[in-house]
């Protein structure tokens, strides 16, 4: 096989076993790598209904077939297991090294199962693999865990590792790597807590075999120069994706006060112009000329690495207007390895919790040192914070009081940073996600801003499908980045020669979202077997917020979504993805997928139709 490893390495932390799992060119071409591998190995290797932080549970860190062969953007991986905080399929997207020195070390993925009996730290080095005592680095942050393994096995080698909130099972606990990069928003680094696995270190000496190496090398070197050549290349490495708290502000999208509003009175202070002034430099992932990650100084005087999504949930969302102390406040979920959209999302709604006087506890908008002191409680499972880091869906099912309804999540993950009260397809595109409320599938807002926002119509669902095949499949099966793509305009044909340069197979476009739709549908099925016949529509439906209390402010004052509608929308995009009206793929739509197997095994769990 060229472009693929043909290997799995299958690691068994409880009798310390690390053996290498050949795989066929069939897996390779039906599934292409990344997310797609990831839910083939969680389908058929875990067992259904077992508790998420159980060794049961498998670890999968899974690269695609252009990662380490130097493709412009193609330093990330995928990490996915069952998630301790949905119950459902989990997984992130993590820029990164280790992916490629673990594509090296001469593996496209690890699956990681069983418990160490004491904490660890996993080092790959080409094909062997050695389990090392991690005494000296449990309790460390990720930033320090990562800068002592570098300092022990090299700058080059590839780290990811969790914080004390990974070690202590917050279930919204993520997997860090490079200082400021952070994957797996549904729990993936409670995941690795439960297994006593402090970190993984990655280092791999051998070339992928490739294809047509020549051609390869040029494509990637003219994939470099267009990207350069694409209008918005300048602004880009000015404000990464920080311009999208001025965009969101205008467009009443920028979440507030728990989603309650989408405006807030001090965005110009938190927004990409402001961050301009703080700036020191620009991070990002390995292969990358497009570098997203805005250095600045924080308020601590060292340094946080900041995009859009932490800016607002851990700024407007929580009522913060000092950008300098939302930055810290970045540093210091990272540090954690707390993900900071489910971050804001427990604490705005704690305050609002709060403000109706539901809790004893006394909170309010905007108070640094109290969010802050918050934090450190939620990571080290302390007071309130030990209820909090159950996820927002948790906290408001052990509160009562309505609480649901202002509780931002769906199928358990947090709502990410845009309000929907006047934005039904973007509403949609959180519903439907492989992962829960996460925008990564589909971030349609910006286009349904041009199309109209109060429509629920057919144009909608089409756009929010379409988008989830191509971000949600093709993307997160080649597991490279996205935004040369989605936001540059790098267009997608360059996916298609990169594949064939490196796999010397022909895959055309719609080659690519058959694979899409398959993984997509595979990742549902993987829902329903957790859910069997408890699963129903209600749980795609968004949080009662949206649909009960309509904007205060801003030019979209008195907007709310329509329950009825809504539903209704919902059950169409049902339709179109041939599964049946509580939202479980038919007998047939597996099947033309080619996953009759899939099919099977899924009507022991569940009442399917044709
Ligand atoms: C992603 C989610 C995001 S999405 C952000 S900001 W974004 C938050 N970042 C966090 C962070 O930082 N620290 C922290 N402690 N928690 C954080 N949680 C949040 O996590 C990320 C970039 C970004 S920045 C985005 S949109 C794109 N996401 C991609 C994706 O999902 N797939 C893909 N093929 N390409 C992508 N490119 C972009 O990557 P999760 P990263 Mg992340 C500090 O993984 O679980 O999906 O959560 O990986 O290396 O940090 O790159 O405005
Ligand atoms: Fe990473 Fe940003 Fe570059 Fe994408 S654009 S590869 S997220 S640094």
């Amino acid at each position: 096989m060229f472009g693929w490893t043909g290997n799995f390495l299958q690691v068994d932390l409880t009798r310390n076993k690390a053996v290498a799992e050949p795989y066929d060119s069939h897996l390779a071409l039906s599934l292409i790598g990344g997310r797609g591998f990831a839910a083939k190995i969680l389908w058929d290797k875990l067992t259904p209904g077992i508790d998420p932080l159980s060794p049961e549970n498998k670890l999968v860190f899974a690269a695609g077939p252009l990662t380490g062969l130097g493709v412009p953007n193609s330093g990330k991986l995928v990490i996915a297991a069952k998630s301790p905080l949905t119950g459902g399929y989990g997984d992130g997207n993590l820029g990164t090294s280790a992916g490629i020195e673990m594509r090296k070390a001469g593996y496209d993925a690890v699956i990681i199962k069983g418990k160490a009996e004491k904490p660890v730290v996993l080092h790959i080095k080409n094909k062997v693999a050695e389990f090392v005592d991690a005494k000296d680095f449990w309790g460390l942050n990720t930033f320090d865990t990562e800068n002592h393994l570098k300092a022990i096995y090299g700058r080059s080698a590839g780290v990811v590792s969790i914080g004390p909130a990974g070690e202590n099972l917050v279930k919204f606990a993520i997997i860090s790597s490079q200082e400021g990069r952070a994957g797996g928003r549904a729990g993936m680094g409670a995941v690795m807590g439960s297994k006593n696995l402090k970190a993984v270190v990655f280092e791999g000496f051998d070339d992928v075999p490739v294809a047509y190496p020549e051609d390869l090398k040029e494509l990637n070197a003219a994939g470099y120069r267009e990207i350069m050549t694409k209008p918005s290349y300048a602004f880009w490495k000015q404000q990464g994706t920080m311009s999208t708290v001025e965009w969101c502000q205008e467009n009443s999208a920028l979440p507030t006060f728990n989603f309650s509003e989408g405006v807030f009175e001090k965005a110009d202070k938190i927004g990409g112009f402001a961050m301009e002034k703080i700036k020191v430099g620009n991070r990002g992932c390995p292969n990358c000329n497009m570098m997203c990650g805005n250095v600045v100084k924080n308020s601590n005087r060292n340094e946080s690495e900041i995009d859009y999504e932490n800016v607002a949930m851990l700024g407007s969302n929580v009522g913060l207007g000092n950008l300098r102390q939302v930055a810290a406040l970045n540093r210091l979920a990272d540090e954690l390895g707390l993900d900071t959209i489910s971050l804001g999302n427990v604490i705005g709604f704690a305050i609002e919790t709060s403000q109706k006087k539901s809790i004893p506890e006394e909170l309010q908008w905007g108070k640094y040192k109290e969010t802050r002191d918050l934090i450190n409680d939620i990571a080290y499972r302390r007071g309130f914070g030990k209820l909090l880091g159950e996820g927002v869906k948790a906290t408001a099912a052990n509160i009562g009081h309505e609480s649901a309804d202002w509780a931002m999540q769906i199928k358990g993950l947090e709502v990410s940073a845009y309000d929907c009260h006047a934005a039904p397809a973007m509403a949609l595109a959180y519903a439907t996600s492989s992962v829960g409320a996460h925008h990564k599938e589909a971030w349609v807002i910006s286009w349904e801003v041009k199309f109209g926002r109060k429509s629920y119509s057919e144009e909608k669902i089409n756009k929010v499908i379409e988008m989830q095949r191509i971000r949600g499949g093709i993307f997160e099966s080649l597991a490279v980045c996205r935004f040369p793509n989605t936001s540059l305009g790098f267009e997608l044909d360059w996916y298609t020669k990169y594949l064939q340069a490196a796999t010397g197979k022909e895959m055309p476009f719609n080659a690519l979202i058959y694979v899409a739709d398959k993984t997509l549908n595979l990742i549902r099925a993987f829902w329903i077997r957790e859910y069997g016949n408890s699963w129903r529509r209600e749980m795609e439906i968004p949080p009662m917020k949206w649909f009960k209390k309509p904007l205060t402010t801003g030019p979209l004052k008195g907007a709310m979504l329509d329950l009825a509608k809504f539903d209704g929308m919902l059950k169409k995009y049902y339709a179109k993805r041939g599964w049946d009206e509580r939202g479980i793929p038919r007998r047939s739509t597996l099947q033309k997928l080619s996953l009759p197997d899939v099919a099977k095994q899924l009507e022991n769990y569940v009442t399917m139709s044709d």
